[in-house]
């Protein structure tokens, strides 16, 4: 997509295809109002229509009826996109939709792009380009922390936090570039401890900022949690128990489950990706048994939360003890791993001592299971506290933070080299983290950048 001409209309539904109660075919653009006039009725009222009010019409094809609809007609630049628009509620028929859309470009306009309303709203500033993406990540979200964050940005929180640090930024190359210029030498001495100061803190600040994208991942897309363990210890019928429902195939038969099962749910508000695996025996044998265990180690490697499952009415097996090892060696840094001490229904098969730091549980009779879901949420509590509130969820703000802190851990070196600090050299690391920051608000974005960001949202947003 090249960037858009704005002196052209354009037309897409912003309601999903398919039959609905109501579907919404939105026009922007300077000629928006005269080309819905050519089609609703009638044309008195929509020749010059009130802004932002209510309005019952007659859709009308060649004067038949299409539809009787609600159309509210907006000026610019108060609007959506900044841009004269029109949004035409109808009855949800695909027909409808359709009928609709080609009566507007019949009448001049053009089908919208991917994400074009947002990229005319961005282009005509009503909002910068991390809110546009919060938009995308407002109509995607699942579970309320991807919704918390995505609602944080759209509202500025992001935007505000680097605008905050771009200021600090702005001070500190300004009182360089004065005694840079100064060649009377009129000015006091650079105060460079209390200078580097200010750079340590702002510096310290992107590297906080930056450091919330792990949590804003696991926000947007979801907690991976892999339940692992020995053949026959309960995993699937945990997978079950947390799920709710019956997911996966339980049976007393070791190696029932020989693939992995994904299952995507919710749980307190976060979105959780479960991963039921085969069982980690002693030795897989045959191809079907080798395949279930890569599966296994995969999803075990790239998992947030492993539960480990042990069924704790048997003594401890050379299963188990394969399993230990594995999980060692496989479970990424960062991620947190849970022993479950299953069927504590059936009298205890292990010492006290091994099952100690356990969670005990019985899927088959379900005790113990919610204390297991109020541990996994834990874990994800710090999302709620209102410090969290502007957490990074893209990849893009990611790695300009991290390019912005690189500059400024550059001027940090410097500083360390010892002498008086090189005040040409220190104002471009200085300018190199300023232009980082700003491309996060979309203000020096090259429009690959922006074909990128756009091309991810659906027609109509
Ligand atoms: N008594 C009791 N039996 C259980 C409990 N949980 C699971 N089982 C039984 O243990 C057996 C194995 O359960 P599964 O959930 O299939 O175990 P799994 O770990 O998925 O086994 P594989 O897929 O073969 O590795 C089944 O007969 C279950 O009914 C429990 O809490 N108490
Ligand atoms: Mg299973």
């Amino acid at each position: 997509m090249l960037l858009p001409d704005a002196a052209q209309t354009i037309v897409a539904p912003a309601s999903p295809a398919g039959r609905g109660a109501v579907a919404l075919v939105r026009l922007s653009g300077p000629d928006s109002i005269r080309i819905a006039s050519s089609f609703l009725s009638p044309s008195s009222v929509s020749g010059a229509p009130k802004p932002r009010f209510p309005y019952l019409l007659r859709a009308e094809d060649d004067g038949r009826l299409i539809d009787r609809t609600v159309t509210v007609f907006y000026r610019a630049p108060a609007s959506y996109t900044g841009e004269d628009m029109v949004e035409i509620s109808c009855h949800g028929s695909p027909y409808i939709v359709s009928t609709l859309l080609r009566l507007a470009i019949a009448g001049g306009a053009r089908q919208a792009g991917p994400g074009e309303f947002t990229l005319r709203a961005f282009l005509h500033g009503k909002l910068d380009l991390a809110q546009a993406e919060g938009i995308n990540d407002l109509i995607i979200s699942e579970g309320e922390a991807a919704h918390r964050a995505a609602i944080t940005q759209v509202e500025g929180g992001i935007s505000e936090r680097i605008r905050k640090m771009r200021g600090t930024l702005v001070d500190l190359l300004s009182e360089l570039e004065v005694r840079l210029d100064d060649s009377y030498g009129e000015m006091r001495p650079l105060d460079a401890p209390s200078f580097l100061g200010r750079a340590r803190a702002a510096a310290a600040g992107m590297k906080a900022m930056a450091d919330s994208f792990e949590k804003g991942r696991r926000a947007k897309h979801g907690v991976r949690i892999t339940i692992a363990g020995a053949p026959n210890s309960g995993k699937s019928s945990l997978l079950n128990r947390l799920l709710g429902s019956r997911r996966a195939i339980v049976s007393p038969i070791a190696g029932t489950t020989r693939d992995t099962i994904e299952a995507k749910t919710e749980l307190g508000g976060f979105s959780v990706i479960f991963t039921d695996t085969a069982g980690i025996g002693t030795a897989p044998k045959g191809t079907l048994e080798r395949e279930g265990m890569r599966r296994s180690l995969k999803a075990i490697g790239s998992s947030d939360i492993v539960l480990w499952v042990i069924d704790g009415s048997r003594k401890g097996s050379a299963a188990d003890r394969r399993v230990e090892s594995v999980l060692k060696r496989r479970i990424p840094p960062g991620a947190e791993m849970i022993k479950i001490c299953n069927k504590s229904d059936l009298p205890p098969g292990r010492d006290r001592e091994e099952t100690a730091a356990c969670q005990s549980i019985s899927c088959r009779t379900g005790s113990g299971l919610k204390a297991l879901k109020v541990r996994l949420l834990a874990e994800e509590k710090g999302f709620f506290t209102a410090e969290a509130s502007s957490i990074v969820t893209s990849a893009r703000h990611y790695s300009a933070l991290l390019e912005a802190h690189r500059e400024l851990s550059g001027l940090e070196r410097l500083a360390a080299a010892g002498g008086v600090l090189p005040m040409e050299l220190a104002a471009e690391h200085l300018k190199g983290a300023l232009a980082a920051l700003a491309a996060i608000l979309g203000e020096t974005t090259s429009q690959d950048i922006l074909n990128n960001v756009f091309r991810n949202f659906c027609v109509g947003k």
